[in-house]
């Protein structure tokens, strides 16, 4: 694909530098990127300082035994204290530090002396039930604040947790228990979900008369629904009310090795068996609590932060548990969905907090799109400030959507990129200090050190594309994949020699600034020609009729691979509109040129994702080649699926 055609569509004269007023307060200036640069493990040693140590390291960085990472090694700090003691400590108890809502309309504040005693009171739980440091929890929860409380329980005590998304499948779970060894579960009767409770302890029963799962000693269930049917299991099964309620609300928290873990997260790979990634202690909270402050530009005394994502996501436990918390940020949690009761209302709460930053993904702000200009505009939006993007390029199409329609054309966009493995942001913009362009994660954060590099690891020139690696450990970085070393490193390390291999294509454009292109499993050939999913379906989606797209390659014996589309109109398309298909190729050709044609374009009505809210493209492309499907536990809703497959025989395609 020419460039000039990739500069069509990118549309790379659009340009925003920072709000002058942002820029001239803002936390973090230009002078970052220096220091970094002339000291990089020092710009990392200062920025631990944000944190409290109950031993203050002496040494950075230990990398003697590559890629096996040890931060800040011979200190020690306990991450609980850090988000809740210590700011109750500094006078600041009576601050809000949660602003729940609920999806049927209830809501709570818990300030820093709340969350305190209640982090207490569920450690101290935890502790009666035989929770010793090291023990792995799984915690399998609706987006309630006993979720955050259950994980900084178990931080406190030094009992990595595994988070476990309250949409998968009891398998999901139980394979998660097993591979982690957990002993104990926490839950909730359930959680509400478009208007309804829907339950969580039945899977949680079913996951635990599998194999593997022998070790967990003790279900502890939240009460949320009060759905009357909970089937119990008397000597395993404890209420919360009943157990944590009536415990001490003090607790001193145990200060651990800035090495100890802290927790277990599970990201699915491409082939079969998930990916316990570890993450320890004082490296990733150094690096959660830095990037929550410089991409947000936080403000924790007047700023309304707000993370969109489930905890049960990496971003929710950096950007929700985590970043915020050790910032002593004041931040929303919302448990449902954003169309319930109606479309409005992320706007509403919004308006109802005053939030002045958002944290979202590009799925829910095409979502925003296709339901209407006219929903934010009822809704007072001036409080916003700073907006944030995450889990997918952002489409520009979607990130002018974003910056209009939410920002009021003025509040800068910040495209973070970064992984489940990375702990913590990676590229993205500055809020003060960045020109952005719509599209584009642009740059590494001060002291992260990031390029694109071609099949034989070289670094590729401006204007040009491959792979993006990260050439310097970081400090919130996996440290390894549990239980299995071999596997980590030959996942990530074993590609380019000395280069952590993210598994995304990219490319730098004339300035150097970088672009991600989507997961390298998905990069199409068509006729010899490499094309990126996420260029082509930005095209698709620069077209007025089209909401959302998602593009794979089928393989095709004239070409190797055929591009298929599957698009979701806008509300005003009709997918009986004969002209469409063609209109929607000539558009691409237009914009990418004629190679970058889909060969067939199938309007649907839903995509399949992930809890993120990714799109699974190894889906569509089984669907496109007529194969049965494989592994749809990590699917947020499977009966999409048997929509599009339902629809396939007279799906619309062109030659
Ligand atoms: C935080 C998170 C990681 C993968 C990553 C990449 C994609 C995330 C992105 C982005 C382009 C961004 N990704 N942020 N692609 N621009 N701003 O998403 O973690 O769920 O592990 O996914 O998501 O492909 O490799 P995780």
């Amino acid at each position: 694909m020419s460039n000039e055609s990739l500069a069509n569509l990118l549309k790379e004269d659009r340009r925003f530098a920072p709000p002058a007023e942002l820029a001239a307060n803002a936390n973090v200036t230009a002078a970052a990127y220096e220091q970094a640069a002339a000291d990089r493990l020092g710009f990392w040693a200062e920025q631990a300082k944000r944190l409290s140590w109950e031993t203050a390291p002496t040494e950075t960085l230990d990398w003697s035994n590559a890629p096996f990472a040890k931060w800040f090694a011979d200190g020690k700090l306990n991450v609980a204290y850090n988000c809740v003691d210590r700011h109750v400590e500094n006078g600041l108890g009576d601050r809000v530090a949660i602003h729940f809502e609920g999806e049927t309309g209830d809501s709570r504040s818990l300030t820093y002396a709340d969350l305190q005693r209640e982090v207490s009171k569920a450690a101290n739980a935890l502790i009666e039930l035989g929770v010793r440091t090291g023990d792995r929890v799984a915690v399998y929860m609706p987006m309630i604040p006993e979720t955050v409380i259950a994980m900084l329980a178990c931080a406190r005590l030094g009992a990595p947790h595994s988070v476990v998304f309250g949409g998968f499948s009891a398998d999901a779970l139980a394979t998660r228990i097993q591979d982690a060894d957990a002993r104990v579960v926490i839950t909730a009767d359930g959680g509400y979900r478009r208007g309804k409770p829907s339950a969580l302890k039945p899977a949680v029963d079913e996951a635990l008369t599998k194999p593997g799962t022998e070790n967990v000693r003790n279900v502890l269930v939240v009460r949320r629904t009060g759905q009357e049917d909970v089937a119990w299991t008397e000597g395993r099964d404890v209420w919360w009310h009943e157990v944590v309620e009536r415990q001490s609300d003090r607790h001193t928290p145990e200060a651990f090795d800035a090495e100890h873990p802290l927790f277990i997260l599970y990201t699915s790979g491409t082939t079969g068996k998930p990916k316990g990634i570890l993450h320890t202690t004082g490296g990733y909270l150094t690096q959660v609590a830095y990037t929550h402050h410089a991409v947000f530009d936080l403000k924790p005394e007047t700023d309304v932060f707000w993370c969109t994502a489930d905890v049960g996501w990496v971003t929710g436990h950096s950007y929700i548990a985590y970043g915020p918390l050790a910032n002593g940020a004041t931040e929303v949690l919302y448990e449902g969905t954003p169309d319930t009761p109606h479309q409005g209302r992320w706007w509403e709460i919004v308006q109802k907090y005053g939030v002045t930053i958002l944290y979202t993904a590009p799925t829910a702000i095409r979502a925003c799109m296709k339901w209407g200009d006219d929903i934010p505009a009822k809704f007072d939006l001036s409080s916003l400030r700073v907006l944030g993007s995450v889990g997918e390029p952002i489409n520009p199409e979607a990130w002018m959507w974003y910056r209009k329609h939410i920002g009021a054309d003025a509040a800068p966009i910040v495209d973070t990129w970064w992984q489940t493995e990375t702990g913590a942001m990676m590229l993205s913009p500055l809020p003060g200090v960045t020109t952005t362009k719509p599209g584009s994660a642009q740059v590494p954060l001060p002291g992260i050190a990031a390029t694109v590099v071609d099949d034989d690891a070289h670094e590729v020139p401006d204007g040009a594309g491959g792979y993006l690696v990260l050439t310097e450990p970081w400090p919130s970085m996996l440290r390894t994949i549990w239980g299995d070393d071999q596997r980590y490193l030959d996942t990530y390390w074993s590609r380019f020699e000395g280069k952590y291999f993210a598994g995304d294509g990219a490319k730098k454009d004339e300035d150097g600034d970088i672009w991600l292109l989507g997961r390298v499993d998905d990069v199409m050939l068509v006729s010899g020609h490499n094309i990126s999913t996420t260029e082509v379906e930005s095209a698709l989606v620069s077209h007025p009729k089209v909401a959302e797209a998602a593009v794979v390659g089928a393989t095709d014996p004239q070409t190797t691979q055929a591009i298929c589309a599957f698009v979701i109109l806008r509300g005003t398309a009709s997918a009986d509109d004969e002209g469409l298909v063609a209109e929607l190729r000539a558009h691409v050709a237009q914009q990418l040129g004629p190679i970058a044609k889909p060969k067939r374009i199938m309007p649907v009505a839903e995509l399949p994702k992930t809890r993120s809210g990714k799109i699974m493209r190894r889906l569509l492309r089984d669907v496109a080649e007529n194969r049965d499907l494989g592994d749809v536990s990590t699917l947020t809703d499977s009966s999409v699926m048997d929509l599009i497959q339902a629809k396939l025989p007279g799906a619309a395609s062109e030659d």
